[in-house]
């Protein structure tokens, strides 16, 4: 017999709330819930090659049902894996304008789940890997079914956030605040299994840098300075390998096992940058912290900006904590030494 024990997500989760236990019951199923919901995205994105011949979005598979595309099917799987179970009063979802209040016909609970159903869709059909990524927070007004308050929260304030990779094994990666797990779905069972305990971002010899460099003449001087300065080593002599997957879960997904950092900064193009900062930077910040790294906009940490709109965006500097400190330095002191850099900007 070998000592190797079989540890399942929910079983985990039960564990891990009786080493906490000011944690609350409802608070571990809200985890095992998003675990089904990620089980049923993910047998859905295998099939996503077929879709063409089962059936495109907004025609009809071989049983004649209509065919969702798989953002939209995603977003309803997991509303409907939670609407009802009387744990939440209110959810935020990328795919919705507004937050989503729990219908009357359902019991209201205490905890907000934002979320971003399936994120990097366009790289569905080039069969890139995709993710989710979702948070829970502690409602904080006394509305019954939450309010836009309970959903503008700082990341800081968040009880648990995790995301699932859709790729060569589908993995769901959680905290709720002590260490970063990782579980590997064995679809022949169906069962997420540790497969990644107490994940810490490691200092390894050759770690990988990852930004979209094609926007690079429209970045500020302090990022293009910073990036400049990772191509031509650090002064240790450190050198860096490059990776962009174009799918955030997936790149932060390397990142956190592998080191190194992922940014998407502003551009010329886009002030704030594109990711979003309530259901994909935070989140992925609070597993960073977790794991011993770090996530900032370039000026401040990520989890302690307040937001001020449901899908503001923010630019995302995340993973070893010395390269994130490094990028602020760069964008910091980027001055008037820089205008020879900025003159080659596009106009
Ligand atoms: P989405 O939320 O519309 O899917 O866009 C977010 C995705 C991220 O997964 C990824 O990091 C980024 O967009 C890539 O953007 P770009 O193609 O500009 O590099
Ligand atoms: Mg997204």
């Amino acid at each position: 017999m070998t000592d190797t024990h079989i540890v399942t997500i929910a079983r985990h989760i039960i564990d891990e709330e009786r080493r906490h236990p000011e944690a609350r019951g409802t608070f571990s199923d809200i985890l095992t819930d998003i675990a089904l919901a990620a089980k049923v995205i993910s047998r859905q994105v295998n099939m996503a090659g077929l879709v063409d011949i089962l059936g495109g979005a907004g025609r009809r598979n071989v049983q004649g049902e209509a065919v969702q595309k798989l953002d939209e099917f995603a977003q309803e799987v997991i509303y409907r894996a939670m609407d009802h179970t009387g744990y939440l009063c209110c959810m935020v979802s990328e795919e919705l304008e507004d937050f989503i209040p729990i219908p009357d016909k359902f019991p209201a609970g205490e905890y907000v789940l934002v979320f971003d159903p399936l994120d990097g869709s366009s790289n569905i059909d080039v069969n890139v890997s995709i993710g989710t990524i979702f948070s829970v927070y502690k409602k904080i007004t006394d509305q019954e079914r939450g309010s836009l308050r309970d959903c503008l929260q700082p990341g800081r304030d968040q009880l648990a956030a995790g995301y699932v990779v859709y790729g060569s094994s589908t993995m769901m990666v959680y905290t709720s605040g002590s260490g970063v797990h990782g579980f590997t779905l064995d679809p022949s069972i169906g069962e997420f299994i540790l497969s990644h305990p107490n994940i810490r971002i490691p200092a390894a010899r050759l770690r990988p840098y990852s930004v979209n460099e094609g926007y690079a003449l429209r970045w500020d001087p302090g990022v293009r300075k910073f990036v400049q300065h990772l191509k031509s080593g650090l002064e240790s002599g450190e050198a860096f390998s490059s990776r962009y997957i174009g799918s955030l879960v997936a790149d932060f997904h390397r990142t956190l096992l592998r080191g190194g950092i992922f940014l998407y900064p502003a551009d010329a193009n886009n002030p704030s940058g594109k990711l979003r900062l309530l259901y994909e930077a935070s989140p992925l910040a609070m597993i960073a912290e977790a794991a011993g790294g770090r996530a900032s906009d370039g000026r401040r940490d990520i989890v302690d900006i307040q937001p001020t709109e449901l899908h503001q965006r923010t630019p995302l500097f995340i993973g070893s904590t010395d390269l994130v400190d490094l990028a602020e330095s760069h964008i910091a002191s980027a001055g008037d030494s820089d205008v020879a850099l900025a003159d080659d900007q596009p106009k």
